[in-house]
């Protein structure tokens, strides 16, 4: 990837042993919200984290995501952390409300924290978009934690 010989660069690491990843999950919109779950984890064991290492807390709503990943963040324990959510529009008239704040919270969290935090939380039209997406995106999350962990590890 260097292009440039005479500046250093990061690479991107993907190697997952010995981090601790923590996840926390929406209940709303269950079935996608496994869907994510099952993607997330499936990638997190390909690529080394120990399931012992994790932890799963889950939170009524996507907007109860952001306040337990902040608890999650200021322990200390981990790495990385996971958002997973569905917010679906044909369910909800405050579609944008729980959307935005939810994804709002999210960044917040991990810029004022300093701990990364995936964003894995869907916002589709309906139930099949939904569910067409929860499991590519759920393992998107995952490589993004583990990437940003060893990021972290890296720069500091
Ligand atoms: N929460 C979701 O995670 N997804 C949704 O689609 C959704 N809808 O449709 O409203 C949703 N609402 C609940 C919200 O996150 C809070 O739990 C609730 O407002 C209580 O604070």
């Amino acid at each position: 990837m260097a292009k440039y010989e005479h500046i250093e660069e990061t690479e991107k690491n993907l190697n997952g042993s010995g981090l601790r990843i923590g996840m926390v999950m929406s209940r709303f919109n269950i079935e996608a919200s496994e869907g994510l779950l099952s993607g997330c984890v499936a990638a997190l064991t390909h690529h080394g984290v120990n399931t012992s290492d994790m932890i799963l807390v889950t939170v009524p709503g996507a907007l109860e995501i952001p306040v337990a990943l902040r608890k999650l963040a200021s322990s200390g324990k981990y790495d990385a952390l996971v958002a997973l959510g569905a917010v679906i529009r044909g369910e909800t008239y405050h579609f944008e409300v729980v959307s935005n704040e939810s994804a709002r919270g999210v960044m917040q969290v991990q810029q004022e924290t300093g701990v990364p935090v995936a964003n894995g939380i869907l916002t589709t039209e309906n139930d099949d978009q939904a569910f067409s997406r929860m499991g590519e995106k759920g393992r998107d999350a995952g490589l993004v934690a583990i990437e940003m962990a060893n990021l972290m590890r890296r720069l500091s």
